[in-house]
């Protein structure tokens, strides 16, 4: 043991006091140095006897001038923990939590997404398009004549742009698709439709969903297939569905698709009005003269197209009564879903 030894102790113990980054850092620090037992200064003070007579006693000096050091720097470290510790703000860890309120998917949202995968896992594509739409492509091009009620300014919302107005329906999007893509097509377009309308059941601005698929030989079984297949996906539950033959200008033959009761399962009741079935949108084989707007051969290709309201269906799955609930933004209604 010489001085050398010493210096190096020294060395590495401030190094090491350097790096230490807690307090248990430094109650190990403190254990390595300058513990009682097993302490690099205990075992350095235990070699004394084994020193020759002569260097006892200067050793035994020089251990410790290290030792109070040594303790000296590792109390200055603990204050100075103490001493940032308490310009902490006083904490009482023992109180109990407060809520975090989070926030929620809109209903709305919920069944649109909802939809979406449903369709998604059967393989249709989500398509999008403007919510200002031209005549063509919300009318004309739907087989919509001039003279067609739904074109009245008592049904839409037109711009004071010529040929501008809020569309009625998604199908402008699906038109578009048709117009760049060519068949095989599955997609569905959901998004914001305009209506001039306002009742509990009926609001100026709602959600929609149309779904579309053309291809050779699709039928009007394949129609009802899909519907029946997504509506048992969407609630859960051995549900059937009915066509009542109804009219569309773009559709040919065109129907209502009716859901059975889901509340009374189409034993009757006030939500179904005691028929058994729930109206849940329209459908039917896509118009040729549809085709023919967007250039699609109506001898090679047929296809299906169905439109549902997003909001008709959410108010049915929740047992919602008035549609106006959707766009007040009240928290106790809000938070229920
Ligand atoms: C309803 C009725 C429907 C369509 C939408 C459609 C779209 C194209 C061609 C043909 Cl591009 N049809 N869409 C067809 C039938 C009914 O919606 O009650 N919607 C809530």
């Amino acid at each position: 043991m010489d001085n050398f030894n010493l210096e190096n102790i020294k060395r590495d113990f401030e190094r090491e006091l350097n790096q230490a980054q807690s307090e248990k850092d430094l109650f190990e620090l403190k254990g390595k140095y300058i513990g009682k037992k097993r302490g690099i200064i205990s075992e350095l003070l235990e070699k004394i006897p084994s020193l020759p007579q002569e260097e006892r006693k200067t050793f035994g000096k020089e251990i410790n001038i290290l030792k109070n050091y040594l303790e000296k720097k590792i109390s200055e470290s603990f204050e100075n923990i103490e001493k940032m510790k308490s310009s902490l703000p006083k904490m009482d860890l023992t109180l109990p939590g407060r809520n975090v309120f989070s926030g929620k998917v809109h209903p709305l949202s919920q069944i649109k997404e909802e939809i979406e995968d449903i369709f998604v896992s059967m393989g249709y594509t989500i398509a999008t398009g403007p919510e200002i739409e031209d005549t063509y492509h919300n009318f004309e091009a739907l087989n919509t004549p001039e003279d067609h009620p739904s074109r009245d300014i008592q049904d839409t919302f037109y711009l004071d742009v010529e040929n501008l107005l809020l569309r009625t329906q998604t199908s402008p999007v699906q038109v578009r698709s048709m117009e760049k893509k060519r068949p095989p097509i599955k997609l569905i377009a959901p998004g914001r439709v305009f209506r001039r309308d306002d009742d509990v059941s009926h609001s100026p601005m709602f959600f929609q969903v149309e779904g579309l698929v053309v291809d050779e030989n699709i039928t009007m079984a394949d129609l009802k297939g899909t519907l029946l297949d997504f509506y048992r996906k969407l609630f859960r539950k051995d549900v059937s569905i009915r066509f009542r033959a109804s009219y569309f200008p773009f559709t040919e033959p065109s129907a209502e698709t009716d859901l059975s009761c889901v509340i009374c399962n189409g034993s009757g009741c006030n939500v179904c009005k005691r028929t058994g079935w729930l109206e849940v949108g329209g459908c039917g084989m896509v118009d040729p003269k549809v085709f023919e707007f967007v250039g699609i051969d109506p001898e090679k290709y047929s296809g299906f197209a169905f439109g549902l309201g997003i909001d008709r269906i959410t108010m049915i799955k929740y047992g919602i009564d008035n549609i106006k609930y959707f766009l007040e933004n009240d928290i106790r209604f809000l938070e229920q879903f």
